[in-house]
């Protein structure tokens, strides 16, 4: 069986574009190589081709329009931390909270899984945009994969197609990225086998190379590990750009609010998993007044303007958001989002062709087929969508998208959130005394464990600015990083404030309602922004007068009130201690600053006990 395998290079394509994409098919051996265009024809043929092979089944057209849905295998339904990994030259680059793994080590290992992965298979070159085409912000990139699936999702979540590939022909940079599902359908002697609905292999390797800014993906064709454009490129490796180029890449929402005077303010927010992130990127305020638009649900980069202030873009042009939970009640926006031209992945199938998950109404439909492509009735003891599983939507789907979502020059940021899930301790909004002791904030925030799964119940994982899984560099350097930015922003720095919005009371209780009405406390923010009210410094940053939060109209008693904004001294001596402790992995790569803040917090709690 010949090897050679005519790329179909575009004319005019740069040399080192077609030695790349050459040298990737030599090593990977498809049977063609097709460039993908972006057209709406290219994307309903893709189609069209996965619901004839099985990839995908059509919902039903009058249901849902232009809708698909995916069932993954049971071992390919999330990203794998364990098997992403930093190939910096230097170990202590990628830092005690990666997994790192030498670069021509890794190189060679890869050069053997990819040898020949794609046999049988067609490789599409993506050439794809994070950001506006042509954005001063945004970059380009290309992945190649041998999965369809990846090809259509790419399709929604970046600006992929002709449009970047002729700004990379006209010599702009790009990330390469290579990307295997890992099931050939062919081997070496030329013995064939069938394709199967979701091929994957069960070796999997997320790898990323920041020296020479290139991810290499095997294994699976699941979400953050496949679509090399969204946690890969926009943070890992944007990341390490951000770092040597003087911006920022971050693990945020970006939204736009318009307050009662019609004066508009921008706000990103960084939040672990499993904190309400889209719900927030969604938000319908309960104050009167106010107006919430989504620019972003996940990933914000963030660049000084020429006048001095910090504009974010986010980099992807759709949401692939968590199924379960996503309803009429929680998220209305993110559900009338999903009404047509929308890939469903591991969620349930109703008799009439449409889709069903956890949560998606009160009472379960009487029969389903589950993500798993099994009956399921309301008495089946396994959940009929996967927890994990999502849709995959452009972002100008909901109805919520700021007019200002695709501007290329960003939004001015006023406001920073950073969030965890904490049952105690740490207050509904706290506003830090300045940039330092923002960044202070952003490194040691946590969440509580809830499932022994986790580790041990209640016990504190950190993840300094939801970036644990996805900072593609020492996560110290990282900090000093944001210090810089800091002094590079001076006064025209975004403010900094810490939500939370999970405190509980003794009795296990959730003490406030959450969704709309975190408005509440945004507002707060805002004001305070405006220079309209005053605060109260406490412990580790300024609190509310509580008569200055807006609870008009909120069932909520003033003890529940005071108990959400409670400082125990002794809790925080104790918290700062755990802080030492956590700081210490970083060893001398810890900023000065950090340990400075540490010292101010505990003197603070020295005058309050
Ligand atoms: O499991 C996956 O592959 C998806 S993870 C994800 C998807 C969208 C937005 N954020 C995340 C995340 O893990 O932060
Ligand atoms: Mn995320």
């Amino acid at each position: 069986m010949s090897d050679v395998v005519d790329i179909h290079a575009p004319e005019g394509a740069p040399a080192e574009l077609v030695r790349w994409v050459t040298e990737v098919a030599e090593l990977t051996k498809p049977d063609s190589v097709y460039w993908v265009t972006g057209t709406i024809e290219e994307r309903d043929r893709l189609y069209g081709e996965m619901v004839e092979s099985g990839m995908l089944i059509k919902l039903n057209e009058e249901k849902r329009p232009g809708c698909y849905l995916a069932r993954s295998a049971p071992s390919d339904v999330a990203r794998v931390e364990a098997r992403t990994f930093i190939c910096s030259a230097k170990e202590e680059d990628a830092g005690p909270t990666n997994n790192w793994a030498d670069p021509e080590k890794m190189k060679d290992t890869l050069a053997g899984l990819f040898d020949g992965s794609m046999r049988g298979r067609t490789m599409y070159v993506i050439p794809f945009s994070m950001g506006p085409l042509g954005g001063d912000i945004s970059k380009l990139g290309i992945e190649i994969t041998d999965s369809p699936y990846v090809v259509v999702s790419m399709m929604i979540m970046t600006r992929a197609g002709n449009a970047a590939l002729e700004r990379i022909m006209a010599g702009e940079y790009w990330v390469p990225a290579v990307h295997s599902v890992g099931y050939p359908l062919a081997d070496d002697q030329g013995y064939q086998r069938p394709d199967i609905a979701w091929p994957c292999n069960e070796e999997k390797y997320i790898t990323h190379f920041p020296e020479t800014r290139e991810i290499w993906s095997y294994g699976s064709g699941y979400g953050g590990n496949a679509l090399l454009g969204k946690k890969c490129y926009a943070l890992r490796i944007a990341s390490v750009l951000a770092r040597d180029e003087g911006w920022l890449a971050e693990h945020m929402l970006i939204l736009r609010i318009t307050g009662p005077d019609g004066r508009q303010y921008h706000l990103t927010a960084a939040f672990p998993s499993a904190c309400g992130k889209t719900n927030l990127a969604m938000l319908r305020p309960t104050i009167p007044g106010w107006k919430v638009e989504t620019i972003g649900d996940d990933i914000a980069w963030m660049r000084p303007g020429e006048d001095g202030r910090l504009y974010a873009i986010n980099p992807e042009a759709g949401f692939f958001g968590v199924a379960p939970g996503t309803s009429e009640k929680t998220n209305p926006t993110a559900l009338h989002a999903l009404g047509h031209d929308t890939i469903f992945t591991n969620v349930a199938l109703t008799d009439d062709g449409d889709i069903w998950w956890e949560g998606m109404t009160d009472e379960p439909p009487e029969h389903l087929i589950d993500w798993q492509g099994n009956d399921w009735t309301p008495a089946s003891e396994t959940p009929a969508a996967h927890p994990n599983s999502r849709f995959t939507v452009r972002a100008d789907q909901a109805e919520s998208i700021s007019p200002a979502w695709e501007d290329p020059a960003g939004v001015p940021v006023d406001v920073i959130l950073f969030g965890g899930r904490r049952a105690t301790n740490v207050p509904l909004i706290t506003e830090s005394y300045d940039w330092e002791a923002g960044v202070f904030v952003g490194a040691t925030v946590s969440s509580e464990q809830t499932a022994a799964a986790e580790g041990s119940v209640g016990e504190l994982r950190r993840d300094p600015f939801a970036m644990l899984p996805f900072c593609g560099y020492n996560m110290a350097d990282y900090w000093a990083h944001w210090l810089k930015m800091g002094k590079v922003l001076g006064d025209k720095a975004p403010r900094i404030f810490q939500v939370n919005w999970f405190r509980k009371d003794e009795e296990g209780h959730f003490l406030w309602p959450g969704f709309g009405d975190n408005s509440r406390a945004i507002e707060w923010a805002l004001r305070r922004v405006n220079g309209e009210i005053e605060a109260v410094d406490s412990i580790n940053g300024r609190l509310p007068k509580l008569e200055d939060l807006n609870v008009e109209g909120l069932d909520i008693s003033p003890e529940h009130l005071q108990a959400l904004f409670a400082i125990d001294p002794q809790a925080w001596a104790h918290e700062a201690d755990l802080t030492e402790q956590y700081f210490k992995q970083f060893g001398k790569k810890l900023p000065k600053e950090l340990l400075s803040q540490l010292s101010a917090i505990r003197e603070r709690i020295g005058q309050a006990a």
